[in-house]
Formats: structure tokens, C-alpha cells, sequence
């Protein structure tokens, strides 16, 4: 399971956003968006970039580190 820091989420819209984003991602799988704690968690199939996490995040509007 990986994690992955975002800043910028406010509620559950941004969730919904940033949990279809990273689901749309190839090779990932099981996204669980955390808006309290500020971050996703996910199953990678195959691996994936931790920029191609990052750029799918930023493109939504929101930060990921
Ligand atoms: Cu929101």
C-alpha cells in the first residue's frame, strides 16, 4: 500500500475529485481518501510514478508531496 500527502482538500467534493483521479490512474487500485488526515492511501498493480500520482493531483487543483 502506498501514501501519498495532500494539501488543499475541504470536504467531501474534493474527496470525490481527488478519489476519482487517482482511481483513473493505471495500475491503481483500492483508493482511500483521508480528508482529516490529509492524504490517499492506494494498492499499486504494477508500479506506478510517484509523479504520475503527483501530476494527477496537481491537475485537480490540489497538492500532493
Ligand atoms: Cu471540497
Amino acid at each position: 500500500m502506498a501514501t501519498v500527502k495532500i494539501s488543499g482538500m475541504r470536504c467531501g467534493h474534493c474527496v470525490g475529485s481527488v478519489s476519482k483521479a487517482l482511481s483513473e490512474i493505471e495500475g491503481v487500485s483500492n483508493v482511500q481518501v483521508d480528508l482529516d488526515k490529509g492524504q490517499a492511501t492506494y494498492d499499486e498493480k504494477q508500479t506506478v510514478s510517484k509523479e504520475v500520482i503527483k501530476k494527477a493531483i496537481a491537475d485537480i487543483g490540489f497538492e500532493a508531496e
